[in-house]
This record gives C-alpha cells, sequence and structure tokens, in this order.
C-alpha cells in the first residue's frame, strides 16, 4: 500500500502517519503538505518509509502528480482553528472547499480510493442540558466559516461519490486533544500558559462543553474505515468524553499544581457553539472499533508531561500565536 497523507505535517495528520507505520510495517507513506503556520516538517522527519512533498492542495499538478503514484487517499488538510476563520475567512473557502474540490477531480482521475477527514461541527451544536448527540443522520447546520467550509467539503465528497462514482468514506470526529497539537489549540494553549507563568484563559463563563478524544484513537478509527468502511458512508468518531472548559482547565491546573481557579475569564468566541456530543454506535456495531484512551484524565496528564518534555517545538509558535489573540481580545 502506498497511501497520500494530505496535512500530515500537521496535529492528527503526523499522529495519524505515525499510528500507521507502527500498525501497518510495510506500508509506503507520502505526507503532502503545504507545511502552513499549521505544519511542521519537524512531525514527520526521521520517519521510515515516509516521505514529504511540500505543495498546496489547491495546485492540480504537484497534487495530480501526487495522487498518480498512490493506491489511497486520506485526506486531513486543511484550515482548522475556528478563532482564525472569524478574523480571516478566505483561506478556510480556499484550502477547506476549493482544496478539497482538487482532490476529489484527482482521485476521479486516477480511480483512487479516498477518505476524507471532517469534524462534528458540521452538525452546529447541542443544547447544554439536552440527551440528544450527534449521529450520521443530524443535519448539517454549521455556525462558523470554518465549520461551514467543512460542511461544504463533505457535501462535495457526497456529490463526486453519487454522480461521479468517486470510491470515497467521509468520517466526523470530535475535538481530538494529544501532542503536536499548535498552540492556538485550548488544551496545548492552556498547559503553554502555565508553563510560560502565565493563567488559562477561559471564554465566556466556561461553561461551554466539547466531547475529547485522544488523537490515537481518533487514528485508529480512520484506518478501520479507510480498510473496512462501506463506500459512500459516513462514520462518526468520538469516545464518549464530554466535559465542560471549565473542568478541563480545573483538571490542567491540578496536574500542574496550581489552584483550582487560577484562570482568567476572558471576551467570548462570537456565535460560540455550546456542546458537541457524538454517538459513534455505527462505527462501533459495524467495524467493532473501540476507543484505547477512555481515562480523559491519564490523556491530559501524558499530555502535559508531552508540552513539558517538547518545549523547543512549541516555543517557536507560541508568542505569535498569542499576539494574535491579543489582537482579538481573547
Ligand atoms: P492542523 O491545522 O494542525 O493541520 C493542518 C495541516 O494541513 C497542516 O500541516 C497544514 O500545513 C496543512 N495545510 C493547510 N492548508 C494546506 C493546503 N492548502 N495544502 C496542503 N496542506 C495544507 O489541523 P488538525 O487539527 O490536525 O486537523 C486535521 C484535520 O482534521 C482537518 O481536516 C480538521 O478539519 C479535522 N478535524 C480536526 C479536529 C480537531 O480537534 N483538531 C477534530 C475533527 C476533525
Ligand atoms: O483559549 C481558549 N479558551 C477557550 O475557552 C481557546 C483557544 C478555546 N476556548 C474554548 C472554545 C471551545 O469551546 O475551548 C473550546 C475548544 O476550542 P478550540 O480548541 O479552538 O476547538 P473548537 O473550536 O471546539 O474546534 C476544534 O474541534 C473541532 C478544532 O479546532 C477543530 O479543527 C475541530 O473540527
Amino acid at each position: 500500500m502506498r497511501l497520500l497523507v494530505t496535512g500530515g505535517a500537521g496535529f492528527i495528520g503526523s499522529n495519524f502517519v505515525r499510528h500507521v507505520q507502527r500498525e501497518r510495517p510495510g506500508w509506503e507513506i507520502v505526507v503532502y503538505d503545504l507545511l502552513t503556520y499549521a505544519g511542521d516538517r519537524r512531525n514527520v522527519e526521521g520517519l521510515d518509509r515516509v516521505s514529504l512533498v511540500v505543495a498546496d492542495i489547491c495546485e492540480p499538478r504537484a497534487l495530480d502528480e501526487a495522487v498518480a503514484g498512490a493506491d489511497a487517499v486520506v485526506h486531513f488538510a486543511a484550515e482548522s482553528h475556528n478563532d482564525n476563520s472569524l478574523h480571516s475567512p478566505l483561506p478556510f473557502v480556499q484550502t477547506n472547499v476549493v482544496g478539497t474540490y482538487h482532490v476529489l477531480e484527482a482521485v476521479r482521475r486516477h480511480g483512487r480510493r479516498l477518505h476524507h477527514i471532517s469534524t462534528d461541527e458540521v452538525y452546529g451544536d447541542l443544547a447544554l442540558e439536552d440527551p440528544a448527540r450527534f449521529t450520521p443522520e443530524t443535519p448539517y447546520n454549521p455556525s462558523s466559516p470554518y465549520s461551514s467550509t467543512k460542511a461544504g467539503s463533505d457535501l462535495l465528497v457526497r456529490a463526486w461519490v453519487r454522480s461521479f462514482g468517486v470510491q470515497a468514506t467521509i468520517s466526523n470526529c470530535s475535538n481530538n486533544y494529544g501532542p503536536y497539537q499548535h498552540v492556538e489549540k485550548f488544551i496545548p494553549r492552556q498547559i503553554t500558559e502555565v508553563l510560560s507563568g502565565r493563567r488559562p484563559k477561559l471564554y465566556g463563563s466556561g461553561a461551554n462543553v466539547r466531547d475529547w478524544i485522544h488523537t490515537e484513537d481518533h487514528s485508529s478509527g480512520v484506518l478501520a474505515i479507510l480498510e473496512r468502511g462501506r463506500i459512500g458512508e459516513t462514520y462518526l468518531i468520538g469516545a464518549d468524553g464530554e466535559c465542560s472548559n471549565r473542568r478541563v482547565v480545573e483538571l490542567l491546573l491540578g496536574l500542574m499544581g496550581r489552584p483550582a481557579d487560577d484562570y482568567e475569564l476572558v471576551d467570548d468566541r462570537p456565535g460560540h457553539d455550546l456542546r458537541y456530543a457524538i454517538d459513534a454506535s455505527k462505527l462501533r456495531d459495524e467495524l467493532g472499533w473501540r476507543p484505547r484512551y477512555g481515562d480523559f484524565e491519564r490523556g491530559l496528564a501524558d499530555t502535559v508531561a508531552w508540552y513539558r518534555e517538547n518545549r523547543d517545538w512549541w516555543e517557536p509558535q507560541k508568542a505569535e500565536t498569542e499576539a494574535r489573540y491579543e489582537v482579538l481580545g481573547r
């Protein structure tokens, strides 16, 4: 198997590359990544049978050549941060929608298998006290420029399956955490704020709920769908990890030896989704997938340890990221 992984130098993509390398030792992996501010070549450097092509998914010639040389494509490349999309939406339309169009056209030309990576945010949000969770039948109702462009990319994939017979599957996963996540995102931002001698920053009242999954469990779900998923189907990936943002910060402060209330409340994100929650029973029942990192506190402790031990990795991103938040007042 020769696998092309778009966005494979980012957070989830690079964790997936290492997962596949361990679990499928005979496979060749080509990472196709533009190395935007969110990509880092160090994430995939020095790995056996892994090579890197630095190019844009919106550049059809380079993409065509890479897809032609692969048996299957897993498409992670995207602009991924909601706060950035509220400030500057155009790169999200370009990479997430137009870029996915180019990926679809390339796999169509060459008759290649595609797995498209998406997010639970395409379904909008749930009320805090609502027992409901997202299922593959939940209507799309995205809130932000980020989630609407991811929703648009999913709809393109569905249309290319139906109209052109493209052999594709889609997964919509909940919030990931783990090593190599950019410090703009919630959990690494708070850990690195504490490691920098500052306080965590909670948007609004901190009551919003996210459904956390360790990125290793996301990877095993994607591999199961790539190998055994039914073409044209959508699978939701989640590990029953609902937790309020305030609770996450309290857990982190406890793990880092600080008082549980040692955080700041800052301005809320405009249009801030209240709650996400995934029902992953289709993936569990049909493909027998099970998450392995069920203990969220333990996963957080490992993640704190990783950021403590890898200051060289995150320090170069930190000042610029906080300067961007300063402009947003968050
Ligand atoms: P990330 O921002 O860490 O990584 C994105 C990668 O894509 C980077 O390496 C970047 O250089 C690359 N990239 C961006 N634009 C590109 C372009 N035009 N051409 C080629 N490469 C480009 O993102 P992430 O958090 O790892 O998310 C990966 C995927 O998973 C995204 O599709 C995202 O929507 C989805 N997802 C993320 C989460 C989450 O919690 N982070 C949850 C569910 C789904
Ligand atoms: O400093 C912060 N303080 C805070 O309270 C930051 C950065 C975030 N938050 C809140 C906003 C959200 O309720 O924490 C929650 C998580 O925020 P993000 O890490 O920005 O994630 P979210 O907006 O939920 O989206 C993430 O999960 C779904 C990923 O960034 C997306 O790529 C993925 O699709």
